[in-house]
């Protein structure tokens, strides 16, 4: 088990002060690592969610920026490096959506999303990959979603966001892979999330579609993400590169089935 623990690590995780993020950050502190807690909504919390880490045994720290501006994610960096240590683990896992048609998105709601889905992540690890360069060593963990591989009404900006997350994901191990630094991704399927919660309302015809078109006949739980993040931060896949690992309870597997089959 030594191959998956994350002692002396230190683990940046944007978005972590609550859902997807969080649930994945907790998993990444009990095999051993530092949390480095990101949010920009409010530093209360950002300070509850450290509370939270520290109830369940994991040592946190706060840092509050925007991952879509740079100024502050380079000051933000060179912060935790200084305060906290090396990062050795970055989750670019914050993000945003909005369902809108296409025919009616203004550009400028267009232009938020892949700013902060798909350029932040870029952002993020430009000016993280700089030490892990000179380290030798690294581990970057993209959050993409089945919007990287499937397209569906109303979410046509973050599917084209997490579209490009998956072939940034695939570049930038291209690029930085010979430093001993793996990128890879995720790609939940539909969990139980802030996010999801407009659509995941009972007797909600997408909550139906959804419990029917996965093979696991449920939405996923965000700790099922646990084991996956844990396994591409730690040396358990130091030759995992480029990848993105689906984790939805069978969806990209199957074509599905009309409600009347089983
Ligand atoms: C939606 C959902 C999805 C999920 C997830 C699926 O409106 O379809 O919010 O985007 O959050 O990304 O992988």
């Amino acid at each position: 088990m030594e191959l998956f623990s994350l002692k002396g690590k230190v683990a940046l995780v944007t978005g972590s002060t609550h859902g997807l993020g969080m649930a994945m950050a907790k998993g990444l502190g009990k095999a051993g690592a530092t949390i480095v807690v990101n949010g920009n909504s409010s530093q209360q919390k950002i300070n509850d969610a450290v509370l939270h880490y520290e109830r369940e045994g994991i040592k946190a720290v706060g840092y509050k920026f925007n991952v879509a501006d740079e100024a502050q994610v380079i000051d933000a960096v060179n912060k935790i490096q200084s305060e906290v240590g090396p990062i050795d683990i970055l989750v670019n896992n914050a993000g945003i959506i909005k369902r809108t048609p296409l025919e009616e998105m203004e550009v400028a709601d267009f232009k938020e999303v892949i700013d902060i889905d798909l350029v932040s992540p870029f952002i993020m690890s430009k000016h993280v990959v700089k030490s892990m360069m000179a380290r030798k060593q690294g581990k970057i963990i993209n959050i993409c979603s089945m919007m990287s591989e499937l397209g569906r009404n109303t979410v046509g900006a973050y599917a084209a966001a997490k579209g490009g997350l998956k072939m940034l994901t695939r570049n930038m191990a291209t690029e930085w892979a010979k430093y001993n630094i793996q990128i890879n991704g995720i790609g939940p399927g539909y969990f139980a999330t802030s996010q999801t919660a407009p659509i995941r309302v009972d007797g909600h015809p997408f909550n139906e579609f959804i419990v029917n078109r996965t093979p696991a006949a449920k939405w996923g739980d965000p700790d099922d993400l646990a084991g996956a993040a844990i396994f591409l931060a730690s040396r358990a896949s130091d030759f995992v590169n480029g990848h993105i690992l689906y984790v939805d309870g069978g969806i990209l597997a199957t074509i599905g089935k009309p409600s009347n089959e089983n």
